[in-house]
């Protein structure tokens, strides 16, 4: 065992870091909550609560354009998120932090902008076999406009991307490679520094959807070389509606805008329009100001835990909730990879995923079942939907216990 690990084991307070989330007081059918669907959004400490209601009770103003004091805070404290996000993911420069509304605008942006400007017929795209929708159809969409090929890396029976597979299908043809940084659906953690440097060795550029990696594991877009990288505020316990794309700066100046509108023009004429400099360039119209000040309370409230804290105790609940899992007869976990984060699918012989949310609900237990958005891992591993339980550090040792004993129960009602 590690010293963080033991560290971890002994001193992580999860009762007290509880009492920061109030929505995990409550009780559900008359059984208090247990919150395993983080993967589609976590909760929300007071930390963020309280930042989204305090810009509207005393700062709300538009940014950017006023000269009065409100909209100056305003302003200010948006622009600070800017600069905590860029921090949290070690870039180099505000300019190559834009705000998004999640990680599925911030592809869109990249296939939109930099796909129609470089992507010409025959080129090629290189996704994985586990993508989220997300960071799939953006790219089919490029390539049919484009007339550009879409190629895609396989996976093998543990759920881990096959990267010899993915070294052949790259090609002087190949101009990116967009693969998840944590599967959503199975819980892989992808190579990805290796992947990205693969991707440069054969001149293509890479994108990371990081949506399930932010939040749970220290991300450093220069470490790893990323070109691209984008996740949601949503899961990283921020709100919804707002999100980051990281691009290199040299990417993101050599990209025409996204969408045209106020805040990221220089000057406008009838005959002409310039744009802003970056990262405005991309920020067309009044964003979610609320959100990106709630977003920076999040990253905020994340760093005075600590990412790697947080990842150390997700790892425990994850090795324990796993070892109790796999001893149920008739359940199967889908997605055992060797690298893997707090995401435990799994199906149970004879039982509809359905059926069992249904059962683990009355219990309490809050967890997802069907695609997950990745119909094409479900394809993969045969199987129509699963159940998924997705962890954060806010979850307990007790809590798997429970979920283990709700899936007994499970079994009980449909025997
Ligand atoms: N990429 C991955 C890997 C995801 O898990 C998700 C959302 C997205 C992209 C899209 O993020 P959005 O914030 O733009 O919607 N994943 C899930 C999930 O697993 N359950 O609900 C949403």
């Amino acid at each position: 065992m590690s010293t963080l690990t033991s560290e971890i084991l002994t001193n992580f307070d999860v009762e007290k870091l509880r009492e920061d989330f109030p929505v995990l007081k409550q009780q559900i059918h008359g059984k208090p909550l247990v919150y395993l669907d983080s993967a589609a959004t976590a909760q929300k400490p007071y930390a963020v609560i309280d930042a989204i209601r305090r810009f509207h009770e005393v700062d709300c103003a538009n940014i950017h354009r006023g000269v009065h004091e409100l909209s100056q805070r305003s302003t200010a404290a948006y622009e600070q998120t800017r600069t905590r996000a860029r921090q949290f993911l070690n870039a180099a420069s505000d300019a190559e932090i834009v705000f998004v509304r999640g990680t599925t605008e911030g592809v869109n942006l990249v296939a939109s902008s930099w796909g129609h400007r470089h992507l010409k017929a025959g080129d090629e795209i290189v996704i994985s076999a586990m993508e989220h929708h997300s960071n799939i159809v953006p790219w089919q969409m490029l390539c049919e406009a484009r007339d550009a090929r879409l190629r895609v890396i396989p996976m093998n029976d543990r759920g881990e991307l096959i990267l010899e597979e993915y070294e052949k299908l790259l090609n002087p043809r190949t101009r990116m490679v967009a693969v998840a940084h944590i599967s959503n659906a199975l819980g892989t953690v992808n190579p990805v520094a290796e992947m990205i440097a693969m991707a440069h060795r054969a001149g293509a550029l890479a994108l990371i959807d990081g949506a399930q990696a932010a939040p749970h594991l220290q991300v450093d877009v220069r470490a790893l070389d990323a070109d691209f990288y984008a996740f949601s505020g949503h899961k990283t316990l921020g709100p919804t509606g707002i999100g980051i794309l990281y691009g290199k700066q040299a990417l993101l100046e050599n990209m025409p805008p996204y969408q045209g509108g106020g805040d990221m023009i220089r000057t406008v004429t009838f005959e002409k329009t310039t744009y802003a400099d970056l990262p405005y360039k991309f920020e067309a119209g009044t964003p979610n100001i609320a959100g990106g000040i709630g977003l920076g309370a999040a990253l905020e409230y994340i760093g005075g835990i600590g990412i790697e804290r947080i990842a150390a105790w997700e790892h425990e609940l994850l090795r324990y909730g796993t070892e109790q899992l796999e001893r149920i007869p008739g359940l199967r976990i889908i997605g055992t990879a060797r690298e893997k984060a707090a995401v435990i699918s799994f199906v149970i012989e004879g039982i509809h995923p359905h059926d069992i949310g249904t059962v683990l609900d009355l219990e309490g237990i809050a967890v997802r079942t069907g695609h997950h958005c990745a119909q094409p891992v479900m394809d993969r591993f045969h199987v129509p939907a699963t159940t998924r339980a997705s962890l954060a550090f806010y979850n307990t040792f007790a809590e798997i216990d429970k979920l283990v004993a709700g899936i007994y129960k499970v079994k009980e009602v449909f025997a």
